[in-house]
């Protein structure tokens, strides 16, 4: 019984590691795919900072390192992200 639970544990650590290791940095909707939720998520906070801004987002601030600012460098990562999801599947 205890082999069975150490083996559960570790396959359930395993597939939880690659899952996370899967998701692109630009995934800010969480579904694991960066797509025109996460354009559309992006674009409602855009210009937004962290200073108080009505639409601001944290989620959306994906620029390494992320800045307080919704902007062109985060828009860049979220256009990588997808173009290397087009190319490499
Ligand atoms: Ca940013």
């Amino acid at each position: 019984m205890r082999r069975v639970l150490v083996v559960g544990l570790f396959v359930a650590v395993s597939l939880l590691g690659v899952s996370f290791a899967e998701c692109p940095s630009a995934d800010i909707s969480g579904n694991c795919f960066v797509d025109l939720e996460d354009f559309a998520t992006l674009s409602a906070a855009w210009l937004s900072d962290d200073s108080g801004s009505p639409n601001w987002n944290p989620a959306c601030d994906i620029s390494d390192p992320s800045d307080g600012v919704i902007d062109e460098l985060d828009l860049a990562v979220l256009a990588a992200d997808h173009v290397s999801k087009l190319l490499l599947g």
